[in-house]
Protein backbone atom coordinates (compact mmCIF):
# COMPACT_ATOMS: atom_id res chain seq x y z
CA UNK A 1 0.00 0.00 0.00
CA UNK A 2 0.98 4.05 -0.10
CA UNK A 3 3.08 3.33 -3.84
CA UNK A 4 0.58 4.54 -6.38
CA UNK A 5 -0.49 1.31 -8.53
CA UNK A 6 -0.46 1.86 -12.54
CA UNK A 7 -1.43 -1.63 -13.18
CA UNK A 8 -4.71 -2.55 -11.01
CA UNK A 9 -4.46 -5.82 -10.05
CA UNK A 10 -7.57 -8.14 -11.20
CA UNK A 11 -8.39 -10.02 -7.87
CA UNK A 12 -11.52 -10.97 -8.53
CA UNK A 13 -13.96 -13.38 -11.24
CA UNK A 14 -15.38 -10.07 -12.12
CA UNK A 15 -12.57 -8.56 -12.85
CA UNK A 16 -10.83 -10.18 -16.07
CA UNK A 17 -14.31 -9.62 -18.01
CA UNK A 18 -14.90 -6.00 -16.84
CA UNK A 19 -11.42 -4.96 -17.87
CA UNK A 20 -12.13 -7.23 -21.19
CA UNK A 21 -15.55 -4.92 -21.59
CA UNK A 22 -13.72 -1.58 -20.75
CA UNK A 23 -10.84 -2.68 -23.69
CA UNK A 24 -13.40 -3.62 -26.20
CA UNK A 25 -15.17 -0.77 -25.80
CA UNK A 26 -12.15 1.87 -26.14
CA UNK A 27 -11.43 -0.49 -29.16
CA UNK A 28 -14.22 0.08 -31.20
CA UNK A 29 -14.40 3.26 -29.94
CA UNK A 30 -10.92 4.60 -30.90
CA UNK A 31 -11.02 2.89 -34.39
CA UNK A 32 -14.48 4.84 -34.83
CA UNK A 33 -13.03 8.15 -33.87
CA UNK A 34 -10.30 7.70 -36.46
CA UNK A 35 -12.83 6.50 -39.19
CA UNK A 36 -14.51 9.48 -38.60
CA UNK A 37 -11.31 11.78 -37.99
CA UNK A 38 -9.77 10.44 -41.10
CA UNK A 39 -12.77 10.68 -43.07
CA UNK A 40 -12.74 14.63 -42.25
CA UNK A 41 -9.32 15.38 -43.32
CA UNK A 42 -10.02 13.32 -46.46
CA UNK A 43 -12.67 15.18 -47.46
CA UNK A 44 -11.46 18.66 -46.09
CA UNK A 45 -8.46 18.20 -48.52
CA UNK A 46 -11.03 17.01 -51.32
CA UNK A 47 -13.25 19.09 -51.44
CA UNK A 48 -11.42 22.27 -50.73
CA UNK A 49 -12.64 25.70 -52.28
CA UNK A 50 -11.39 25.28 -55.68
CA UNK A 51 -10.64 21.49 -55.98
CA UNK A 52 -11.78 20.14 -59.25
CA UNK A 53 -13.64 17.26 -57.40
CA UNK A 54 -16.96 15.73 -58.63
CA UNK A 55 -19.65 17.76 -56.45
CA UNK A 56 -23.16 15.56 -58.20
CA UNK A 57 -25.48 13.63 -56.78
CA UNK A 58 -24.42 10.77 -55.02
CA UNK A 59 -25.79 7.22 -56.02
CA UNK A 60 -29.14 6.08 -54.79
CA UNK A 61 -27.58 2.75 -52.41
CA UNK A 62 -25.52 5.62 -50.44
CA UNK A 63 -28.11 7.30 -49.11
CA UNK A 64 -30.38 3.97 -48.36
CA UNK A 65 -28.76 0.88 -48.05
CA UNK A 66 -24.79 2.57 -46.63
CA UNK A 67 -26.43 4.57 -44.13
CA UNK A 68 -29.04 2.21 -42.68
CA UNK A 69 -25.93 -0.50 -42.97
CA UNK A 70 -23.56 1.20 -40.77
CA UNK A 71 -26.29 2.82 -38.35
CA UNK A 72 -27.65 -0.84 -37.94
CA UNK A 73 -24.00 -2.62 -37.43
CA UNK A 74 -22.51 0.48 -35.27
CA UNK A 75 -25.98 0.07 -33.50
CA UNK A 76 -25.97 -3.53 -32.92
CA UNK A 77 -22.56 -3.63 -31.70
CA UNK A 78 -23.24 -1.61 -28.70
CA UNK A 79 -26.13 -3.04 -27.98
CA UNK A 80 -24.31 -6.38 -27.91
CA UNK A 81 -21.77 -4.76 -25.27
CA UNK A 82 -24.40 -3.54 -23.58
CA UNK A 83 -25.72 -6.75 -23.21
CA UNK A 84 -22.75 -8.78 -22.08
CA UNK A 85 -22.04 -5.61 -19.63
CA UNK A 86 -25.77 -5.70 -18.35
CA UNK A 87 -25.83 -10.23 -17.91
CA UNK A 88 -22.95 -9.57 -15.19
CA UNK A 89 -24.64 -7.39 -13.46
CA UNK A 90 -27.94 -8.98 -13.25
CA UNK A 91 -25.85 -12.28 -12.16
CA UNK A 92 -24.19 -9.99 -9.98
CA UNK A 93 -27.79 -9.22 -8.39
CA UNK A 94 -29.07 -12.77 -7.26
CA UNK A 95 -27.84 -13.72 -3.96
CA UNK A 96 -25.33 -16.71 -3.73
CA UNK A 97 -27.39 -19.87 -2.24
CA UNK A 98 -24.18 -20.96 -0.62
CA UNK A 99 -21.90 -17.91 0.40
CA UNK A 100 -20.55 -16.74 3.69
CA UNK A 101 -22.43 -13.79 4.74
CA UNK A 102 -20.64 -10.86 6.18
CA UNK A 103 -22.15 -8.10 7.13
CA UNK A 104 -20.36 -4.23 6.36
CA UNK A 105 -22.30 -0.59 7.99
CA UNK A 106 -21.11 2.53 6.82
CA UNK A 107 -21.52 5.03 8.60
CA UNK A 108 -19.55 9.05 8.64
CA UNK A 109 -16.93 8.12 7.84
CA UNK A 110 -16.03 4.28 8.52
CA UNK A 111 -16.86 1.22 7.54
CA UNK A 112 -18.21 -1.24 9.89
CA UNK A 113 -17.67 -5.07 9.49
CA UNK A 114 -18.87 -8.20 11.29
CA UNK A 115 -18.32 -11.79 10.33
CA UNK A 116 -20.77 -14.68 10.73
CA UNK A 117 -18.86 -15.54 14.17
CA UNK A 118 -18.93 -12.45 15.33
CA UNK A 119 -15.67 -11.00 14.79
CA UNK A 120 -15.54 -7.03 14.16
CA UNK A 121 -13.41 -4.81 12.55
CA UNK A 122 -13.26 -1.55 11.46
CA UNK A 123 -12.04 0.04 7.37
CA UNK A 124 -10.66 -3.43 7.00
CA UNK A 125 -11.79 -6.38 5.28
CA UNK A 126 -10.45 -10.33 5.85
CA UNK A 127 -11.95 -12.48 3.32
CA UNK A 128 -11.22 -16.12 1.90
CA UNK A 129 -9.67 -16.41 -1.48
CA UNK A 130 -11.48 -18.61 -3.84
CA UNK A 131 -14.84 -18.69 -1.92
CA UNK A 132 -18.02 -16.42 -2.51
CA UNK A 133 -19.22 -13.78 -0.23
CA UNK A 134 -22.64 -12.36 0.20
CA UNK A 135 -21.75 -8.91 1.31
CA UNK A 136 -24.79 -7.55 3.22
CA UNK A 137 -24.58 -3.37 2.98
CA UNK A 138 -26.66 -1.25 5.09
CA UNK A 139 -25.68 2.39 5.79
CA UNK A 140 -26.75 4.07 9.53
CA UNK A 141 -26.96 7.97 7.97
CA UNK A 142 -26.28 8.69 4.30
CA UNK A 143 -25.45 6.91 1.15
CA UNK A 144 -21.78 5.69 0.73
CA UNK A 145 -20.68 3.14 -1.58
CA UNK A 146 -18.48 0.25 -1.06
CA UNK A 147 -15.79 0.21 -3.82
CA UNK A 148 -13.28 -2.16 -4.01
CA UNK A 149 -11.11 -1.26 -7.63
CA UNK A 150 -9.15 -4.34 -7.79
CA UNK A 151 -12.17 -6.15 -7.81
CA UNK A 152 -13.75 -4.34 -10.36
CA UNK A 153 -16.75 -3.92 -7.93
CA UNK A 154 -18.90 -1.20 -6.63
CA UNK A 155 -22.17 -1.05 -4.33
CA UNK A 156 -24.37 2.06 -3.37
CA UNK A 157 -25.31 1.54 0.56
CA UNK A 158 -28.19 3.41 0.72
CA UNK A 159 -30.11 3.95 4.14
CA UNK A 160 -33.24 2.31 4.98
CA UNK A 161 -32.13 -0.25 2.27
CA UNK A 162 -30.56 -3.57 2.36
CA UNK A 163 -27.97 -3.90 -0.61
CA UNK A 164 -25.76 -7.00 -1.58
CA UNK A 165 -22.83 -7.69 -3.26
CA UNK A 166 -21.25 -11.22 -3.86
CA UNK A 167 -17.59 -10.99 -3.76
CA UNK A 168 -15.53 -13.85 -5.21
CA UNK A 169 -11.97 -13.10 -4.50
CA UNK A 170 -9.38 -14.71 -6.76
CA UNK A 171 -5.93 -13.58 -5.46
CA UNK A 172 -4.62 -13.16 -1.60
CA UNK A 173 -2.92 -9.97 -1.33
CA UNK A 174 -4.76 -6.88 -0.04
CA UNK A 175 -6.12 -3.75 -1.99
CA UNK A 176 -7.84 -0.62 -1.08
CA UNK A 177 -11.49 -0.49 0.00
CA UNK A 178 -13.18 2.99 -0.92
CA UNK A 179 -16.04 4.97 -0.27
CA UNK A 180 -17.03 5.93 -3.74
CA UNK A 181 -20.11 8.14 -2.51
CA UNK A 182 -19.83 12.14 -1.26
CA UNK A 183 -21.02 11.59 2.08
CA UNK A 184 -19.74 14.48 3.93
CA UNK A 185 -16.66 16.30 4.88
CA UNK A 186 -14.39 13.38 5.64
CA UNK A 187 -15.92 11.37 2.57
CA UNK A 188 -12.14 10.87 1.50
CA UNK A 189 -10.47 9.54 4.78
CA UNK A 190 -13.17 6.91 4.24
CA UNK A 191 -10.79 4.40 2.88
CA UNK A 192 -9.68 0.66 4.22
CA UNK A 193 -8.39 -2.43 3.04
CA UNK A 194 -9.79 -5.57 1.87
CA UNK A 195 -7.43 -8.57 3.28
CA UNK A 196 -7.74 -11.66 0.92
CA UNK A 197 -6.32 -14.41 2.51
CA UNK A 198 -5.53 -18.52 1.88
CA UNK A 199 -8.81 -20.36 2.93
CA UNK A 200 -6.71 -21.88 6.19
CA UNK A 201 -5.11 -18.47 6.91
CA UNK A 202 -8.54 -16.91 7.14
CA UNK A 203 -9.45 -19.64 9.45
CA UNK A 204 -6.65 -18.69 11.83
CA UNK A 205 -7.42 -14.69 11.55
CA UNK A 206 -11.04 -15.34 12.36
CA UNK A 207 -9.91 -17.60 15.66
CA UNK A 208 -7.47 -15.07 16.75
CA UNK A 209 -10.28 -12.58 17.11
CA UNK A 210 -11.88 -11.46 20.34
CA UNK A 211 -14.84 -13.67 20.98
CA UNK A 212 -17.63 -11.46 19.50
CA UNK A 213 -21.26 -13.02 20.29
CA UNK A 214 -22.47 -14.05 17.10
CA UNK A 215 -25.00 -11.94 15.32
CA UNK A 216 -28.47 -13.76 15.93
CA UNK A 217 -27.35 -14.19 19.86
CA UNK A 218 -26.59 -10.39 19.60
CA UNK A 219 -30.54 -10.27 18.35
CA UNK A 220 -31.69 -12.23 20.53
CA UNK A 221 -30.45 -10.31 23.48
CA UNK A 222 -32.05 -7.10 21.97
CA UNK A 223 -34.99 -9.20 21.16
CA UNK A 224 -35.50 -9.43 25.14
CA UNK A 225 -33.96 -5.85 25.93
CA UNK A 226 -35.85 -3.93 23.22
CA UNK A 227 -39.43 -5.16 24.59
CA UNK A 228 -40.06 -7.31 21.43
CA UNK A 229 -40.20 -10.29 23.40
CA UNK A 230 -42.85 -8.97 25.90
CA UNK A 231 -45.20 -8.71 22.90
CA UNK A 232 -44.03 -11.77 20.41
CA UNK A 233 -43.26 -14.47 22.98
CA UNK A 234 -44.92 -16.36 25.90
CA UNK A 235 -47.68 -15.23 27.76
CA UNK A 236 -48.15 -12.23 26.63
CA UNK A 237 -50.94 -10.24 27.11
CA UNK A 238 -50.62 -8.80 23.75
CA UNK A 239 -51.49 -10.72 20.69
CA UNK A 240 -48.74 -10.60 18.29
CA UNK A 241 -47.51 -13.58 15.91
CA UNK A 242 -44.78 -15.95 17.13
CA UNK A 243 -41.55 -15.36 14.81
CA UNK A 244 -40.27 -19.09 14.80
CA UNK A 245 -40.66 -20.36 11.34
CA UNK A 246 -41.17 -16.93 9.91
CA UNK A 247 -38.70 -16.29 7.90
CA UNK A 248 -38.29 -17.14 4.58
CA UNK A 249 -41.79 -17.92 3.96
CA UNK A 250 -45.27 -16.60 2.71
CA UNK A 251 -46.74 -14.18 4.94
CA UNK A 252 -50.54 -13.34 4.52
CA UNK A 253 -51.42 -9.29 5.14
CA UNK A 254 -54.74 -8.48 6.20
CA UNK A 255 -54.88 -6.26 3.32
CA UNK A 256 -55.34 -9.61 1.51
CA UNK A 257 -51.66 -9.36 0.07
CA UNK A 258 -49.05 -11.90 0.52
CA UNK A 259 -45.54 -11.44 0.97
CA UNK A 260 -42.27 -13.45 0.96
CA UNK A 261 -40.46 -12.68 4.99
CA UNK A 262 -37.00 -11.94 3.46
CA UNK A 263 -34.91 -9.41 5.03
CA UNK A 264 -36.35 -6.29 3.62
CA UNK A 265 -39.98 -7.51 4.85
CA UNK A 266 -38.53 -7.87 8.43
CA UNK A 267 -36.96 -4.45 8.47
CA UNK A 268 -39.69 -3.06 7.50
CA UNK A 269 -41.55 -4.48 10.18
CA UNK A 270 -39.79 -3.17 12.51
CA UNK A 271 -38.76 0.02 10.98
CA UNK A 272 -42.62 0.85 9.74
CA UNK A 273 -45.26 -1.54 11.09
CA UNK A 274 -48.43 -0.41 10.06
CA UNK A 275 -47.18 -1.49 6.28
CA UNK A 276 -47.12 -4.78 6.11
CA UNK A 277 -50.06 -6.00 8.90
CA UNK A 278 -50.05 -9.54 9.35
CA UNK A 279 -53.94 -11.08 8.37
CA UNK A 280 -55.44 -11.40 11.74
CA UNK A 281 -53.51 -9.12 14.11
CA UNK A 282 -54.86 -5.73 15.23
CA UNK A 283 -51.83 -3.00 13.76
CA UNK A 284 -50.33 -2.20 17.71
CA UNK A 285 -46.97 -2.61 16.71
CA UNK A 286 -44.80 0.29 17.60
CA UNK A 287 -42.37 1.79 15.08
CA UNK A 288 -38.74 1.47 16.11
CA UNK A 289 -37.48 4.05 13.45
CA UNK A 290 -34.73 5.98 15.19
CA UNK A 291 -34.44 3.67 18.49
CA UNK A 292 -32.36 1.05 16.70
CA UNK A 293 -29.33 1.75 14.84
CA UNK A 294 -28.07 -0.28 12.10
CA UNK A 295 -26.01 -2.70 13.57
CA UNK A 296 -29.00 -3.45 16.03
CA UNK A 297 -31.25 -4.34 13.00
CA UNK A 298 -29.31 -5.97 11.10
CA UNK A 299 -28.90 -8.06 14.53
CA UNK A 300 -32.77 -8.47 15.36
CA UNK A 301 -32.64 -9.26 11.76
CA UNK A 302 -30.17 -12.23 12.08
CA UNK A 303 -32.15 -13.63 15.17
CA UNK A 304 -35.67 -13.51 13.11
CA UNK A 305 -33.60 -15.41 10.56
CA UNK A 306 -32.18 -17.64 12.98
CA UNK A 307 -35.73 -18.73 13.82
CA UNK A 308 -36.81 -19.61 10.85
CA UNK A 309 -34.00 -22.36 9.60
CA UNK A 310 -34.16 -23.57 13.06
CA UNK A 311 -37.10 -26.35 14.00
CA UNK A 312 -40.21 -24.15 15.98
CA UNK A 313 -40.01 -25.96 19.06
CA UNK A 314 -36.04 -26.28 19.77
CA UNK A 315 -36.25 -21.96 20.35
CA UNK A 316 -35.23 -20.39 23.29
CA UNK A 317 -39.09 -19.09 23.44
CA UNK A 318 -41.28 -19.26 26.22
CA UNK A 319 -38.93 -17.63 29.23
C1 LIG B 1 -46.70 -3.82 21.47
C2 LIG B 1 -46.38 -5.17 21.03
C3 LIG B 1 -45.22 -5.38 20.07
C4 LIG B 1 -43.92 -5.04 20.25
C5 LIG B 1 -43.27 -4.34 21.44
C6 LIG B 1 -43.21 -5.53 19.09
N1 LIG B 1 -44.10 -6.11 18.22
FE1 LIG B 1 -43.61 -6.93 16.43
N2 LIG B 1 -45.60 -7.20 16.02
C7 LIG B 1 -46.63 -6.97 16.92
C8 LIG B 1 -47.91 -7.27 16.28
C9 LIG B 1 -49.30 -7.15 16.90
C10 LIG B 1 -47.59 -7.72 14.96
C11 LIG B 1 -48.58 -8.16 13.87
C12 LIG B 1 -49.23 -6.96 13.20
C13 LIG B 1 -48.29 -6.23 12.28
O1 LIG B 1 -47.78 -6.84 11.35
O2 LIG B 1 -48.04 -5.04 12.54
C14 LIG B 1 -46.14 -7.67 14.84
C15 LIG B 1 -45.40 -8.05 13.71
C16 LIG B 1 -44.04 -8.21 13.69
C17 LIG B 1 -43.33 -8.83 12.62
C18 LIG B 1 -43.91 -9.46 11.38
C19 LIG B 1 -44.27 -10.87 11.80
C20 LIG B 1 -44.85 -11.78 10.76
O3 LIG B 1 -45.42 -12.83 11.16
O4 LIG B 1 -44.73 -11.50 9.57
C21 LIG B 1 -42.00 -8.80 12.97
C22 LIG B 1 -40.82 -9.36 12.16
C23 LIG B 1 -41.90 -8.16 14.23
N3 LIG B 1 -43.16 -7.81 14.64
C24 LIG B 1 -40.72 -7.94 14.92
C25 LIG B 1 -40.62 -7.21 16.09
C26 LIG B 1 -39.37 -6.81 16.70
C27 LIG B 1 -37.99 -7.18 16.19
C28 LIG B 1 -39.68 -6.08 17.80
C29 LIG B 1 -38.70 -5.40 18.75
C30 LIG B 1 -37.77 -4.48 18.18
C31 LIG B 1 -41.14 -6.05 17.90
N4 LIG B 1 -41.67 -6.73 16.84
C32 LIG B 1 -41.84 -5.41 18.90
C33 LIG B 1 -46.52 -6.49 18.21
C34 LIG B 1 -45.34 -6.02 18.78
CU1 LIG C 1 -18.93 7.28 2.66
Amino acid sequence: MGEIEIILPQASVEAGSTDGKLLGLIIISSLITLLVAGLVGIFAIRYRKGSKASRGRLPAWFDSDLELGWTLATGGLFVAIFAWAASQDFALAVPPQRATEVHAVGKQWMWKIEHPGGQREINELHLPVGETIDLVLNSQDVIHSFYIPAFRLKQDVVPGHTTRMRIRPTRTGTYRLFCAEYCGSEHSAMIGRVVVLSKEAYADWLSIQPEGDDLSTEGRQLFVSRGCAGCHEGSSKVRAPRLEGVFGGPVPLADGRTVTADDAYIRDSILQPKKDVVAGFAPIMPSFAGALDEGELVALTAYIRSLGRRDATATGGTP
